[in-house]
């Protein structure tokens, strides 16, 4: 999820590492939306599925019951370079913490064009909204048309090949796993891909969390599902990304080999609901920073999204309205990203 910030916002690390007793009043979740104590334990056995890709023809039926009943999954053995997923992770935690505020503020996002490129840390652009506890640094890397190098950083000698390498990487892995995902729904292994379009749009986003006084109060990032198609998500090994399943949070346990498929929005629409994109949000703890680096893959903003027709019958009518990716995109970003209500606002 990226909405605008940067300019005159108050750096969420710089808070924490002020040594603040209480956060203030900005980052306070109302009490129906604080995890409350308890919220962050996590065990291995959670439930999320994990699915191996050793085997791609065998894992289709596992995957369209994860997508049926989670909406998400943990993939291993999926063909990415296992030391390339530590090279991100180890690069992302380079930039928070070993640049100064001067070098990442070269780098700042423009805070008044939602989803702009760059370091920030207010999510939303709304003056009301409630802040998230941080700071991030987002990548726009396909098409091709839309890398520009020169924005990225250079703290690493090798810190732009490296971004260039993990975006064409991820591209193949959702390639990939969007044709299997089809193939799951029993439709043509492209037709999720002819509907969002070969040349989808990626934007790759590493988020650091400080550690937080008060993690019972607040939120690392406000519960939402994305709005694209899919999600490619790889987290350190702290923990606090939870997804909603059968009304309870429950937290991904980090596995370092692993990466974390999460369904978007327009996938959702695709299936027609029979698959659903997952409610997520991450929380704060007060003793370790977190890192993640969350990849998204989306339609470009021309294309119209709609139900797939081999899943249409008189029993199984459309149950949302065709729509313009670009207006979904707007109408996001107006409403905010609460939720689900976004697609539930598209249900006939
Ligand atoms: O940090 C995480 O684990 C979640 C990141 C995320 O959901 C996002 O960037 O939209």
């Amino acid at each position: 999820m990226m909405l605008g910030g940067g300019g005159e916002v108050v750096r969420v690390q710089a808070l924490a590492e002020s040594g603040v007793a209480n956060v203030p009043s900005q980052f306070i979740q109302p009490p129906e939306k604080r995890p409350g104590p308890g919220g962050h334990s996590h065990s291995p056995d959670s439930g999320v599925p994990v699915v191996d890709l050793s085997d791609w023809d065998g894992a289709r039926e596992e995957v369209g019951r994860a997508c049926r009943d989670w909406g998400g999954f943990q993939v291993r053995n999926h063909g990415v370079c296992i030391g390339l997923l530590e090279q991100m992770r180890k690069a992302g935690l380079h930039f928070f913490r070993e640049c100064s505020m001067e070098e990442k503020l070269r780098y700042s996002c423009d805070p008044h064009s939602p989803a702009s490129e760059g370091y920030g840390s207010r999510m939303v652009v709304d003056k009301e909204a409630v802040l998230d506890w941080r700071d991030y640094l987002d990548h726009h890397t396909f098409p091709i048309s839309r890398r520009d190098p020169n924005r990225w950083p250079q703290f690493l000698p090798n810190y732009r090949e490296l971004v260039a390498e993990y975006s064409d990487e991820m591209n193949k892995l959702a390639l990939k796993l969007l044709s299997l995902i089809s193939e799951s729904l029993g439709l043509p292994s492209s037709c999720i891909l002819d509907k969002v379009g070969e040349e989808m749009y990626q934007n790759i986003t590493v988020s650091y969390y400080p550690p937080c006084p008060t993690p019972d109060l607040t939120l690392g990032l406000q519960p939402h599902s994305d709005m694209g198609a899919l999600t490619l998500l790889i987290q350190d090994d702290v923990g606090g990304l939870q997804l909603l399943h059968n009304n309870t949070w429950v937290t991904v346990p980090p596995i370092s080999d692993a990466i974390l498929v999460l369904l978007a929005d327009q996938t959702e629409i695709i299936s027609n609901g029979q698959y659903r994109s997952a409610p997520h949000r991450a929380l704060t703890n007060s003793h370790h920073p977190r890192l993640s680096v969350a990849t998204f893959h989306d339609p470009s903003k021309t294309r119209y999204i709609s139900p797939a027709p081999q899943l249409l019958s008189k029993d199984s009518p459309p149950r949302y309205r065709e729509l313009l990716y670009g207006d979904y995109v707007s109408s996001w970003y107006t409403k905010g990203p609460e939720g689900k209500r976004n697609i539930d606002a598209l249900l006939i």
